[in-house]
């Protein structure tokens, strides 16, 4: 009951609403059917069937949460579980997630809509949802043992308020968290303005997800829940390159991104060939004086980012997080960098003990792509994903924005890669190189050494190797 007058209270000066938002205890009883998503693909826009209108989001290899009407309330159910998901083709994690998947689906409703969320915990232990960046009464903020008793396994919980703000925001519980979230636990929520607002604009494509980030070593299915920087996996919506979908649009299409993160590490998100503004946060739209064009916008932990940008350039435009780890996926920390070395003789000595042997990195990492080495099962390589002209020798957060003139309004499907107009690509030079014009002094600082050192030092640039601390 504590609930329910907590969410008549916060109702406030609505009182004709009250009657209609009052449901007996037997209709609360009465679950709506929690909807379950099987596969990691991206669905497509979910229309609202009832309700105010609203343009709705696309999850990237993700989906939208079905709800229904009850006297005036937006009913949703979560349910809190171990879920398979596929991070990429081949390679499935047992993660903790939401209703079937892990991010959890996003929950999409509009500015003044009255919610409700049951969430039933199927998990081995408690937890609770906290709802990101919501203005809400202080007892459905879900911090367990602060706002609320913790949901215990078996059991279902319901929070009530009114999406009083209009924004991106996300969900993910507030009790184990470190487990709760290393495990997959989170998702997207959008509050839609219930008019036209003079800080959100309309666009024609709006694409969410969550930036989270794995440690599970190759060949096995569950995270390490006690990783505190060295993660390996660095994913989007749960998925690693080549497994993120590309983000597909209209030549002149207006189009927002929306990330969130939570991970432990801040993410500077990079596109290519366009620039965007960043029109909001998790704490409202951005005031349009503090709005400047950018390539990059950095992502810090617990931060959420809208970017809007009119996609005017035809092509496929790589879009990433410009951590240069973190488009790779798992592989040992310590590996050596062997760049320069000549170990051929080592080589032919080990291939006679281990047939598969093959010595990585003396001329960079790019051979372990091409080559697409022996793996344990259940992993992907450290880079890879096949392009137009080769191996894109990327993995983790990096996907593809793709331009087309002929992509129809509403379309989400992949157009297949770029076809580039003749003479539009980079090609190859032959002939004599002439001899590039050096500068023959060593120095010209302002400020000279006391005394030289007898001998020039040269150093050698050794990376990757030892810990990464992200
Ligand atoms: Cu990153």
């Amino acid at each position: 009951m504590t609930s329910r007058r907590n969410f008549l209270g916060s109702i406030g000066t609505m009182t004709a609403a009250v009657s209609a938002a009052t449901v007996s205890r037997v209709a609360m009883a009465a679950l709506p059917e929690p909807a379950i998503q099987t596969t990691p693909d991206t669905m497509p826009p979910l229309l609202p069937k009832s309700g105010r209108p609203y343009n709705p989001v696309v999850t990237l290899n993700g989906w939208t949460l079905p709800w229904r009407m009850n006297n005036g309330v937006k009913e949703f159910h979560l349910v809190a579980e171990p879920v398979v998901r596929e991070m990429a083709p081949g390679f499935k994690a047992h993660l903790w997630g939401y209703n079937g998947q892990s991010p959890g689906p996003t929950i999409e409703v509009v500015e003044g809509d009255r919610v409700r969320i049951f969430v039933t915990n199927k998990l081995p232990e408690h937890t609770s949802v906290h709802w990101h960046g919501q203005r809400l009464p202080n007892g459905m903020d879900g911090v367990g043992g602060l706002n609320q008793k913790a949901i215990d396994p078996g059991k279902t919980f319901a929070y009530e308020f009114i999406a009083r703000r209009p924004g991106t925001f996300m969900y993910h519980p507030h009790a184990d968290e470190m487990t709760q979230m290393a495990m997959g636990m989170m998702g997207f929520w959008i509050t839609h303005p219930k008019a036209r607002h003079p800080l959100i604009e309309e666009v024609d494509r709006d694409f969410v997800f969550l930036l989270n980030a794995y440690d599970i070593d190759p060949g096995a299915y569950t995270p390490k829940i006690m990783t505190m920087l060295n993660f390996n996996l660095w994913s989007w919506n749960s998925r690693i390159f080549p497994g993120i979908d590309s983000l597909n649009v209209r030549k002149n299409d207006k189009v927002r991104i929306r990330m969130g993160n939570l991970t432990m590490t801040n993410h500077p998100i990079h596109l290519h060939g366009h620039e965007f503004l960043v029109t909001g946060t998790d704490g409202g739209p951005t005031p349009k004086s503090a709005r400047c064009p950018e390539v990059t916008t950095d992502v810090a932990v617990g931060q959420m980012r809208q970017i809007e940008f009119r996609a005017d350039e035809e092509g496929d435009w790589a879009f990433h997080c410009h951590k240069s780890h973190h488009t790779m996926n798992a592989m040992g920390h310590d590996v050596p960098t062997l760049i320069g070395v000549d170990h051929r003789g080592v080589a032919r000595q080990i291939t006679n003990l281990i047939p598969e042997y093959m010595v990585m990195s003396e001329r960079g990492m790019a051979d372990m792509a091409e080559m697409e080495m022996p793996l344990p099962d259940n992993t992907v390589p450290m880079m890879t994903g096949r392009g137009p002209f080769g191996s894109v020798e990327m993995g983790g957060m990096f996907s593809v924005v793709k331009v087309r003139k002929d992509q129809k309004p509403g379309d989400y499907k992949d157009p297949g890669w770029y076809k580039h107009p003749e003479g539009t690509v980079a090609f190859e030079v032959s002939g004599a190189i002439a001899e590039p014009a050096r500068f023959k002094s060593v120095g010209g600082q302002s400020m000279p050494l006391l005394k030289k050192p007898r001998k020039d030092v040269e150093v050698h640039i050794r990376k990757p190797s030892g810990p990464m601390q992200h």
